[in-house]
């Protein structure tokens, strides 16, 4: 069965964002550009942006985050993937209403050896993707590990996805969907659960990360607009 949660966090995390303009959006991996296009051009008035959106992935080994970019970026799926040595690097570009995003997605590496690779990776991130196995409880309490660091070490204001992957088989669950969701409203985070095998709910996640950064983007430069700090 399909499960279709995306839940945008809202409150918590709109105070205190930064302005994402100039030499501050690209320190926190978010680039936006006007563009003037051909159909913009023949149409006066119609002005595209890029945005580029630096993502990085979390969570412990074996969970599926290189699974997850894969299923996005190469709508592939490897049964015998390999884990992740150090951390890999993907690019794919979508289109958010009359913006193109190009996600910088970097996957980091879950084997506890490579932990210390990760501030690497996360800072200067737009957005982060912490991802769980949802029938391994042990991958839930490392993900609460990751939002912990990410608070205390990552960039200020990120925004955090969680994502509860394998739903496929959650004849096997060890994780209720409540107890993600909770969790996920008390740090203001999207939550989505995935399957990377059976393409639920990725393009979803990634979808929700742009509109949420768009939206943030806008509030901000409407509160520059106003004169407002954030
Ligand atoms: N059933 C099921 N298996 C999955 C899914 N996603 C990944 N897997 C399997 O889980 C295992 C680990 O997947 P990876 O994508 O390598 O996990 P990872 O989080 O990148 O692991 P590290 O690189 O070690 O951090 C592989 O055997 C995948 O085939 C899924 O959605 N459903
Ligand atoms: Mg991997």
């Amino acid at each position: 069965m399909r499960s279709f949660l995306i839940e945008l966090g809202v409150g918590r995390r709109t105070n205190g964002l930064g302005q994402f303009s100039g030499r501050e959006g690209l320190d926190r991996g978010l680039f936006w550009e006007s563009l003037e296009t051909t159909q913009a051009s023949q149409t006066p008035g119609l002005v595209e942006r890029r945005a580029e959106l630096k993502v990085c992935l979390l969570g412990d080994t074996g969970v599926g985050k290189s699974s997850i970019v894969c299923r996005f970026v190469q709508d592939h799926f490897d049964h015998n993937i390999s884990p992740t040595i150090g951390a890999s690097f993907m690019t794919k570009t979508v289109p958010c209403g009359n913006e193109l995003h190009k996600f910088l997605i970097w996957d980091t590496a879950g084997q506890e050896r490579f932990h210390s690779l990760a501030p690497m990776y996360y800072r200067g991130s737009a957005a982060a993707v912490i991802v769980y196995d949802i029938t391994k409880q042990d991958s839930f309490y490392t993900l609460k590990k990751w939002v912990k660091e990410l608070k205390e070490h990552g960039p200020e204001n990120i925004v955090m996805a969680i994502a509860g992957n394998k739903c496929d088989l959650s004849d096997i669950r060890e994780v209720p969907l409540k107890d993600a969701k909770e969790y996920a409203e008390s740090i203001g985070a999207i939550v989505v659960e995935t399957s990377a095998k059976n393409a639920i709910n990725i393009e979803e996640l990634f979808q929700g990360i742009s509109k949420y950064l768009k939206l943030v983007f806008q509030s901000n430069c409407i509160f520059m607009l106003l004169g407002v700090k954030g």
